[in-house]
């Protein structure tokens, strides 16, 4: 197997149980097993109120991303939009609407980031990744609470998990961590994803550390959600910036942040007005190929032989990769 640690990722043995997250065991024993959970009744009547105050900070703004601004390729993410104002109103607008609902469900979580996140008609590639660490993954995690605000299908872009790959991919992540994933042709990792289709209003909640990614919207509605990124109330957040590179590994700034350090955020430095250093580290920077993804998310049980799989709770995301592996 590929030792994890040599790569980036946090050695398993020094991870310990991620902080509880959520109130209800069914949803906290997914998260921790799959990395992704969702529960029906969890729905946001809030969907108008979010979508027209997105459409009025646009209207008041000129509009939402303009093409030159970002590739329209991609989905348009509001956390890297031209205008820090339209940043920092998306983050009270979402912040104000959801919050007070989302509490009902994470155990002292504060938002972070909260961001739109937009895809016209016939744009929105978001290629594999996982999101930004934004906390000591050894023992916490933070969440993106994300919720769709259109009914999402795979038609016009909904996500698609890596199953359990949150488990043993944790690190420090910046804007470098992207590149991991560049290596592996889409199309060879499609089949082994789970495709989360989300009606409007409900919400899912994965793992920051979780490998995802989102087809292009091939209708010709606008396909609109929400990525609302939380972090455990009384730890620290970070910003993992890359200040250096050579051969061997990336060079970190580590700053400690607040929500605001994102509002005036470019090409992954943030506004230092509203951070404070907290060291600096080193961290390889692997390119991955499929086999040693998948290598590194089974945890070298890739070849336990199919009789031995009366599954505890907590392999049960790696065996889901597994069997789609094998089948
Ligand atoms: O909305 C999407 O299609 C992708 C968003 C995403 O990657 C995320 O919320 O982590």
């Amino acid at each position: 197997m590929l030792a994890p640690g040599s790569l980036g990722f946090l050695a398993p043995e020094r991870c310990g149980d991620a902080r509880r997250c959520l109130h209800d065991p069914e949803l906290q024993e997914r998260l921790d097993d799959v990395g992704l959970c969702r529960r029906p009744a969890a729905v946001f009547e809030q969907v108008a109120e979010l979508t027209d105050g997105f459409d009025a900070i646009a209207a008041d703004l000129g509009g939402t991303s303009s093409p030159e601004d970002y590739n329209s390729t991609y989905a348009e993410f509001t956390i890297i939009h031209s205008q820090p104002d339209f940043r920092r109103r998306a983050f009270e607008l979402i912040c104000s609407t959801l919050q007070p609902s989302i509490e009902r469900y994470l155990i002292d979580y504060r938002p972070l980031v909260a961001n739109f996140v937009n895809k016209p008609p016939g744009t929105g590639v978001v290629p594999a990744h996982q999101n930004f660490s934004v906390v000591d993954e050894a023992v916490e995690r933070s969440v993106s609470v994300w919720v769709a605000l259109v009914d999402c299908t795979m038609a016009n872009g909904a996500m698609a998990m890596l199953d359990g790959s949150h488990r043993n991919l944790r690190g420090r992540r910046g804007m470098w961590a992207y590149q991991a994933f560049t290596g592996i042709e889409q199309e060879a990792l499609d089949p082994l994803l789970t495709p989360v289709e989300v009606p409007a209003g409900h919400a899912v909640i994965l793992d920051d550390a979780l490998v995802h990614s989102s087809p292009p919207n091939l209708t010709q509605e606008r396909r609109l959600a929400i990525q609302f990124v939380m972090v455990p109330a009384e730890t620290p957040a970070y910003w993992f910036q890359q200040v250096g590179e050579d051969e061997a590994a990336i060079e970190v700034a580590v700053w400690e942040i607040e929500p605001q350090f994102f509002f005036d955020f470019w090409h992954g430095d943030g506004d230092e007005r509203f951070a404070k250093p907290a060291g600096t580290m080193r961290v390889p920077n692997p390119v991955l190929e499929l086999d040693g993804l998948l290598d590194l998310v089974a945890g070298g049980e890739a070849a336990d032989p199919p009789a031995q799989r009366s599954d505890p709770p907590r392999r049960r995301g790696v065996r889901g990769l597994i069997s789609k592996l094998l089948g």
